[in-house]
């Protein structure tokens, strides 16, 4: 099996696949052989890693078999392999894996699950080589189920389209501490940070929920990984637009929290697929069949209707 035998296979035609094809070929296969959990011993992983109970029977039936698909068997060894092999360092820039052609079927929707159940194995054996507690082990490594329960709603079928993200949980790059999650990472100029994310899981960002989650980095950080040393947090939103402040009241967490942030000099990004997916986890639809049951639903919509534009700012906070 070579990289353009799975091409032709998969029917794998866009530039970016290409090239990812051919990245794989060069990196070849993994240290040790790549094992699918399969039945009973699959659906209790999936269960443990949040993923819903309907998508949980559609897995464990459409997983590969390495004699029946030898094409997705050799993409799934090769991409675990991009995954492992540099565990834990936040230097490395990552490729985003692409997704498979939809003539893949389910096998293809699921394709970065199943990367992800054969990558479970290697990253918990990095965290215990760290010393870090299986609690946050399997509540960081949740994200799969939240990656899988998001694709339905979105797509109304099973699938999983988010492995750019899942990727750095799988590298032992991001740790879900409390209602926040914390990723190792580095400025432009090589200084450690810690990249700061709010998953949606976990609701608003009541009472003492967001400080008491960022009170956790620092010990936990300096306990696991001394050499990291980050004394800041950083991020990248559209939380931090200071446009919301238009339209969102007083008493909003975001409004509040943001606040703090200091936003880095610098041009924003645009920002309107961000917001669009982040509160719509929108699909393409005209803006007036949008919900407009909060106030954040109706400022998105308005602001984009008067012919305005969101955009993402970074910004960093001091790490308490
Ligand atoms: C805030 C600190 C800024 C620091 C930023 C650092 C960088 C962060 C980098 C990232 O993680 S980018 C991705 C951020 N995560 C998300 O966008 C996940 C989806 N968003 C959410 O889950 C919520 O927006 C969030 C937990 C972040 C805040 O929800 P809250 O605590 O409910 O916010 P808030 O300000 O109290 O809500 C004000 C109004 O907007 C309320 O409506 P009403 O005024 O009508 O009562 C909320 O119900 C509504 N709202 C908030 N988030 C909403 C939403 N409505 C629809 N969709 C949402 N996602």
């Amino acid at each position: 099996m070579d990289a353009e035998t799975v091409r032709s296979a998969l029917k794998m035609e866009d530039e970016r696949s290409v090239a990812w094809l051919s990245d794989l070929e060069k990196l070849g296969s993994p240290p040790e052989p790549v094992r699918l959990p399969r039945g009973d011993e699959a659906r209790e992983l999936l269960r443990r890693l949040g993923v819903p109970e309907l998508d949980v029977e559609e897995i464990v039936a459409a997983a590969p078999e390495p004699d029946r698909d030898p094409a997705l068997w050799w993409l799934l060894e090769r991409t675990h392999h991009a995954i492992i092999r540099n565990m834990g360092d936040c230097r490395v820039k990552r490729r985003g894996a692409p997704n498979l052609p939809s003539g893949t079927g389910a096998a293809g929707r699921y394709f970065h699950v199943y990367v992800f159940l054969a990558t479970v194995p290697s990253v918990r054996g990095f965290h215990e080589s760290r010393g870090i507690p299986e609690k946050v082990t399997w509540e960081s490594l949740a994200q799969l189920g939240d990656s899988v329960a998001t694709y339905r709603r979105k797509h109304g079928e099973g699938g999983m389209d988010t492995q750019w993200w899942t990727a750095y949980f799988l590298s032992g790059i991001v740790y879900q501490l409390g209602r926040l999650q914390f990723s190792l990472a580095v400025g432009r100029d090589g200084t450690p940070e810690l990249g700061l994310h709010i998953p949606e899981a976990g609701g608003p960002l009541k009472g003492t929920i967001f400080y008491d989650s960022l009170c956790l980095a620092r010990p936990f950080f300096d306990r696991h990984f001394p050499e990291h040393g980050a004394d800041v947090l950083t991020g990248t939103s559209w939380l931090l637009d200071p446009q919301l402040e238009e339209y969102l009241s007083e008493e909003s967490h975001i409004i509040r929290f943001r606040r703090a942030w200091t936003r880095i000099e610098g041009d924003p990004e645009p920002g309107d697929d961000a917001i669009l997916e982040f509160v719509f986890h929108y699909n393409g639809e005209p803006l007036d069949e949008l919900p407009q049951r909060t106030s954040l639903e109706r400022a998105v919509v308005a602001h984009l209707r008067a012919g305005r534009h969101w955009y993402e700012y970074a910004g960093h906070l001091p790490l308490p």
